[in-house]
């Protein structure tokens, strides 16, 4: 396993040991959070109680082969914690996510949560964010007048696709990948993006004040 990875698995399972007994706990999508899910997944053969809600179709999938229970929003108000993984982490603690094309679930169960943790390797650490485009996922019906009304903005999106076909996520929407280059101020840029009318969130996940799980390649595991 290479560094990285391990520093991945490091912090995931660092935030799998903040589930207790009787929680209900949102599942994050990708690599980083898919090792928060295999200890879960363990200590829930361990004899753990809790129930899940997954952020995407992917995320869920590996949870009920691991035999961690799932449940949603028809049965539960809220949940205990959130623990997903992130493009960039600011040193202010604001965060890029939607890399994984899962930002809009993501955003919605962090939104339900108490405590949102956020486990990343270092490289996702930086001083300010917008080195990653940002993700917003938009409708697709008149997707080309988000686009314009995108590079008005100077944010140079790009339509994500993939087999080159757009990319279609989980809620049958496309996404923009948009490189706004250093983004001084993400919650105006949110606001910004948010009044287009065709977008349905942006990948700023801002003001959540998250736990902060960061991984090095040295080993060392940082909690924030
Ligand atoms: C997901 O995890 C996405 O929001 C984000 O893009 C991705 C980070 O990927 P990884 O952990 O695989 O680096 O939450």
């Amino acid at each position: 396993m290479d560094a990285i990875t391990q520093a991945k698995k490091a912090a995931g399972e660092k935030a799998a040991a903040l589930v207790q007994p009787g929680m209900l706990v949102g599942l994050g999508t990708g690599s980083t959070a898919y090792w928060a899910i295999e200890k879960i997944g363990e200590m829930v053969k361990g004899g753990l109680n809790i129930r899940a809600v997954a952020t995407s179709l992917a995320s869920e999938k590996q949870a009920r082969e691991l035999g961690i229970p799932i449940t949603s929003f028809s049965e539960i108000q809220q949940l205990d914690i959130d623990i997903d993984g992130a493009d960039e982490v600011s040193h202010d603690l604001q965060i890029i996510k939607g890399g994984g094309g899962a930002l809009l679930r993501e955003k919605i169960v962090a939104m339900a949560s108490r405590r949102k943790v956020i486990v990343a390797d270092e490289r996702k650490y930086v001083k300010t964010l917008g080195k990653f485009p940002l993700p917003i996922e938009i409708i697709p019906f008149g997707w080309e007048l988000v686009f314009r009304a995108v590079q008005s903005l100077q944010g140079a999106p790009t339509l994500r696709t993939k087999d080159d076909k757009p990319y279609i996520t989980d809620n049958g929407n496309y996404i923009l990948d948009c490189a706004f280059g250093a983004i001084e101020n993400p919650e105006q840029l949110h606001h910004q993006l948010k009044a287009i009318t065709g977008v349905v969130e942006t990948g700023l996940f801002i003001n959540m004040q998250p736990t902060v799980i960061i991984a090095y390649e040295n080993g060392d595991v940082k909690t924030i």
